[in-house]
């Protein structure tokens, strides 16, 4: 209440309706030691309605849970001071509007955007399972946390839970825990505006074990039903609690207006009068309290952690191997030897398609890092996503040890699930149609946000895709795509460029990536004549070029459209014009080279140059300039077959001669 109020601005009335939660799940349940919040074996508590973020704030200030520093090792600093807690909602503090993980030590992940958390618990309760298969031996069981969820009426509505809840029964993880605070009331309103499925017959049908605790203040139903939770061993479970929202204030509670505004300086000292709270004194904090938080999950969190560090340490004399894997994983590194099978392509005219280069480099890389895994929302075949090495497996209800996931046809939950295993240190990657990113864009920008090294794989990237039509082919993906801040999105040229594009992607630790992959055959360039496909790492490099390296005209490309500049350079080079050839993969990366390199690719004094890709326009702009002509899509594509459709839309060879002879 006193920090909605200080900020003027914030969601007092969830927080204060779910504290008795918070306290029993901090305090009571969760194996968790506010010394050493990144401790591997603890519990994962998601605060997945983010706008209720000073619970959480408020429970990591009275555990005593200490900040990282960024190596991620625990200084004395608290996470969330009370000073902090002062500043909610201001620039710079560590409690911020909605809770942000990387920010606030103790956040596990990202939280606001309704229904993303829950589904990152899926994605964090299959790491814990995926983790024990793998690494548990006996007498050392190292993994099996739980994870739990705090959720609102918002994040059952949203499609998302719905699709990451029916995956999570399938999977039946049994140490998933939801606790639903089914307070009937949202911002509008009462629920029964917009909501009156039966939410228990719901989850049942899904396979979860629905509990049910009357009044959210009952602390000893509570007890029981995360008792019941414990012990069971066969699904997920989901407690639907009852609360008041603004529980305690006389005017406010159980209103739609203890949502979103601040109660108000008279409605604050009311309800702490209704509390028996000295009314007139703010950020109060009682010795006791704090007294109470070490005696319980202090004392029991160092315990656990303790007794877990000298397990690990009997399991790094037994188990070196997996130990130093088990280092690996938690400092976001890759073991050696991870690109020993990255062997180049050779040249070949009649090629592959990105995707099927991809499924082969994926399958190089994934064999020597073996926390990398993942899988596609029903499109493997067309993907080309699975892992088909050896000893991969599969992730089922029966096979938790398992690399290759069926997602379903959920990609929204696929991209969240995938964020919440690479939360617990997994190297994950979803993959789909490109053009359907648009239905996992939020998990992707939530993992921009983060900084998670996520890899999202979409193939059919164009109207290339041919005969499915307009609905199947990306026109203004590549640019939605590029316009998420701390993401790469790749678009490679041929087989070895997918390559070097994987190469980057491995080594990531600090933002998701996409690789944009064709459906349909692409030359693999004879590197002999052209660039080096190394090049890729820089974003962009020069693949073909004016015999006196002082081109008149610069065609700049793409992934598919890459080999028909190669064409068209081949023709005007013939009829005597200086042609440089720039493929442009990635154009984040390209642009944070320096200005000499940029400069050597797509020389200022160089005006004439032509675009090609099939895409909209936007973006290309700062590539080509104002002189330049760019080829590409202006509207939706058609359904026929791709060459068809190439020649229909001007992606041809005397296309783009016409447009470099006219500049
Ligand atoms: C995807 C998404 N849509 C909309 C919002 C804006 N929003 C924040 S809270 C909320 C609904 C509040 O109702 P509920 O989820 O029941 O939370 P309660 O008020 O009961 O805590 C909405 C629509 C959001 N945060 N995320
Ligand atoms: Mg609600």
């Amino acid at each position: 209440m006193d920090a909605v109020q200080a900020a003027n601005s914030g969601h007092p009335g969830t927080p204060m309706a779910l504290a008795p939660a918070a306290y029993v799940l901090f305090n009571e349940v969760m194996n968790y030691d506010p010394a050493v919040p990144n401790w591997p074996g603890r519990d994962r508590f998601v605060l997945s309605c983010g706008h209720a973020s000073t619970l959480l704030f408020s429970a990591l200030h009275l555990c005593g849970v200490k900040q990282l520093d960024a190596d991620g090792k625990p200084t004395d600093e608290p996470a969330v001071s009370l000073e902090s807690l002062k500043q909610f909602r201001q620039l710079g503090s560590r409690c911020p509007g909605h809770p942000e993980h990387g920010h606030t030590s103790g956040v596990e992940t990202t939280t606001g955007p309704l229904g993303q958390g829950i589904s990152n618990s899926v994605g964090m309760a299959i790491a814990a399972e995926w983790l024990a298969a793998n690494f548990n031996r006996p007498g050392f069981d190292l993994f099996g946390f739980n994870v739990y969820a705090l959720c609102s009426d918002g994040d059952l509505m949203e499609g998302i839970g719905s699709e990451a809840a029916s995956i999570a029964g399938h999977l039946k993880l049994s140490n998933l825990c939801w606790v639903y605070d089914d307070n009937k009331i949202t911002i509008e309103g009462d629920t029964s505006l917009a909501f009156s499925e039966n939410v228990a017959a719901r989850f049942a049908s899904y396979g979860w074990n629905v509990l049910e605790v009357e009044d959210i203040n009952d602390l000893d139903s509570l007890r029981g039903s995360l008792g019941f939770f414990r012990d069971d061993n066969e699904k997920p479970t989901l407690i639907i609690t009852h609360s008041i929202i603004g529980y305690g204030s006389p005017n406010k509670a159980s209103k739609e207006s203890a949502h979103g505004a601040p109660l108000g300086e008279d409605e604050v000292k009311l309800t702490k009068a209704a509390y028996g709270w000295p009314e007139d004194e703010k950020f109060r904090v009682p010795e006791e309290v704090l007294a109470n938080f070490a005696a319980g999950v202090g004392a029991r969190g160092s315990a656990a952690r303790e007794e877990w560090e000298a397990k690990f340490a009997d399991y790094r004399k037994q188990y070196p191997d997996e130990a130093a894997q088990l280092d690996l994983i938690a400092q976001g590194k890759l073991p050696e030897g991870w690109d020993a099978d990255m062997e180049p392509f050779p040249a070949d005219e009649k090629g592959m398609a990105s995707r099927v280069s991809s499924g082969k480099v994926l399958n190089q890389l994934a064999k020597n890092v073996p926390w990398m895994l993942g899988g596609s929302a029903d499109l493997s075949p067309s993907n080309k996503s699975d892992l088909t090495f050896d000893g991969a497996g599969e992730f089922t209800a029966d096979n938790r040890s398992g690399r290759n996931f069926h997602f379903g046809i959920r990609e929204h939950a696929m991209g969240a699930i995938c964020n919440g295993m690479a939360l617990c240190g997994l190297r994950s990657y979803g993959a789909t149609f490109f053009v359907f990113t648009d239905y996992m864009r939020p998990p992707i920008r939530l993992a921009a946000l983060m900084g998670l090294p996520v890899l999202n794989i979409f193939t059919h990237d164009s109207i290339g895709v041919g005969e499915d039509g307009p609905t199947h082919q990306p026109i203004e993906h590549l640019a939605a795509l590029r316009s998420i801040p701390n993401t790469y999105t790749f678009r490679p040229a041929d087989a070895n460029e997918v390559s070097e594009a994987y190469k980057v992607v491995a080594q990531l630790t600090d933002r998701p990536a996409s690789m944009v992959l064709t459906r349909q055959n692409l030359p693999t360039l004879d590197r002999t004549k052209c660039g080096a496909a190394c090049g890729v790492q820089k974003g962009g490099y020069v693949l073909l070029d004016a015999e006196d390296g002082k081109p008149e005209v610069l065609l700049i490309a793409t992934g598919s459209e890459v080999s028909l500049c190669v064409e068209a350079y081949e023709q005007l080079t013939a009829e005597g014009m200086k042609v440089r050839v720039v493929s442009l993969p990635c154009w984040a990366l390209f642009d944070e080279q320096d200005e000499e390199y940029r400069n050597s690719v797509i020389p200022s004094d160089v005006t004439k140059r032509v675009g090609v890709e099939m895409g909209v326009k936007l973006g290309w702009e700062r590539y080509i300039g104002r002189c330049g002509k760019f080829i590409g899509m202006c509207g939706f594509g058609a359904s026929g077959p791709a060459g068809t459709l190439l020649k229909h839309f001007g992606f041809t060879v005397e296309n783009i001669v016409a447009a470099a002879k006219s500049l």
